[in-house]
């Protein structure tokens, strides 16, 4: 059975929150898990806030960098979620500082202390992609004192053909295998 199978297949209610700046192929990579969109919200004002639904799993998506204000809204939407999975467009070595900022403001919110996080290192295809290694240095995740009590994991990927997709989702279900 696939990975993805046996996420659907377990009793357990998941909501799993995907983050990451637009345009880093979020959406890309989930029209491979075959979501079904049952909510799409507030594209005009500047943030983008996807709902999207399978069986026992909830995916919340955010487009992270927009307004900052729209965030108690977030709040609700990603309230309970049990992983958190930020895509990171490889190769956008502008804002790959954005991208970080971002993801720390996420993980220093005190509504996922442990919750575990998967870096989606995406767009590996691109001629200048950054490495693994240069986005765990990038993004602070080479800090092991303010890591130590989250498990987490960086999965390469490139979200046009899937590669990386199914592997990503494999380690999302031993952690909540864990729960
Ligand atoms: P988002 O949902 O995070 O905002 P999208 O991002 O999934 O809409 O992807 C943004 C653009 O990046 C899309 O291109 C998409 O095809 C492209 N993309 C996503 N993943 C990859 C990848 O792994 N490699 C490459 N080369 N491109 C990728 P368009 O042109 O439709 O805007
Ligand atoms: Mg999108």
């Amino acid at each position: 059975m696939s990975f993805l199978a046996r996420l659907f297949r377990q009793k357990k209610q998941f909501k799993i929150a995907v983050v990451g700046l637009d345009s880093a192929g979020k959406t890309t990579m989930l029209n491979f898990l075959r979501f079904e969109k049952s909510i799409e919200t507030l594209p005009t004002i500047g943030v983008n806030v996807e709902v999207l639904q399978r069986q026992n799993v909830n995916l919340s998506v955010f487009d992270l960098g927009g307004q900052m204000h729209f965030r108690t809204l977030w709040g609700t939407l990603m309230k309970g979620s049990s992983a958190i999975i930020f895509v990171i467009d490889s190769s956008d070595h502008e804002r790959i500082e954005e991208a970080k900022n971002e993801l720390w403001k996420v993980l220093l919110d005190p509504l996922y202390p442990d919750a575990p996080l998967l870096i989606v290192a995406n767009k590996q295809d691109k001629t200048y992609a950054m490495t693994i290694d240069e986005i765990i240095r990038a993004c602070n995740l080479d800090d092991p004192e303010k890591m130590q009590n989250r498990s987490w994991h960086i999965q390469p990927t490139v979200a046009t053909t899937g590669v990386g997709v199914e592997e990503a989702i494999k380690w999302i279900v031993i952690e909540l295998d864990k729960l």
